[in-house]
């Protein structure tokens, strides 16, 4: 068996949240790495493009959020065999990742700065990806994003509209996704 490592941030949510949930839903052992804030710039250095989610696997490493997500999709049964599925698989996990990207940008902006860029991407691209990603959604049958069963595609989305849901996002209103004509 392989022994595998994930290495993410220590909190609930990010990038590195799939591959851990997938982890579990497939009862594949892992070490879970989770690295404090604290200790991050210390450990930069040492991996592949200076940033996490890292799968080590037999001591081989593998980084990039959506090809882990797809290699251990694969091990716990998450993503899609069928080429059409698995490519509407991966259309939503990069469109999270757009907004995920979106997102991550304003995190050290200078607070008046931060504040004008979230509220702009609280009034326009974030509300037309949920809606966009709602008419995929509904494209599909109205319960996976990628075939007839649970995907990586859903548990990313699952984590970002928790993430925005939550209200740890400052000048992103914590009830945008719920908002009607989004
Ligand atoms: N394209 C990469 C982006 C990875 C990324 O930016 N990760 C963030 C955490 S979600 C990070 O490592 N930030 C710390 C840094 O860049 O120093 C992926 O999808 O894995």
């Amino acid at each position: 068996m392989t022994n595998y490592k994930l290495t993410y941030f220590d909190f609930h949510g990010g990038r590195g949240e799939p591959a851990r949930i997938a982890f579990s839903i497939g009862g594949i052992p892992f070490e879970d790495d989770r690295v404090p804030f604290a200790e991050w710039e210390g450990r930069k250095a040492g991996t592949p493009f200076g940033s996490v989610p890292v799968l080590g696997a037999d001591g081989q490493t593998l980084s990039q959020s959506n090809a882990i997500n797809r290699y251990i999709g694969r091990q716990a049964g998450l993503y899609p065999s069928d080429p059409w599925e698995a490519a509407l698989c991966d259309e939503t996990m990069d469109a999270v990742e757009d907004v995920i990207s979106e997102i991550a940008s304003t995190m050290f902006l200078p607070e008046e700065e931060k504040k004008a860029r979230r509220e702009a991407l609280a009034a326009g691209p974030i509300p037309f990806y949920l809606a966009r990603l709602q008419q995929k959604l509904e494209a599909n049958g109205g319960r996976y994003f990628a075939g007839e069963s649970l995907t990586m595609a859903d548990l990313k989305v699952a984590i970002l509209i928790r993430m925005l849901r939550s209200g740890m996002l400052d000048h992103v209103p914590a009830d945008l996704v719920d908002r009607r004509g989004a």
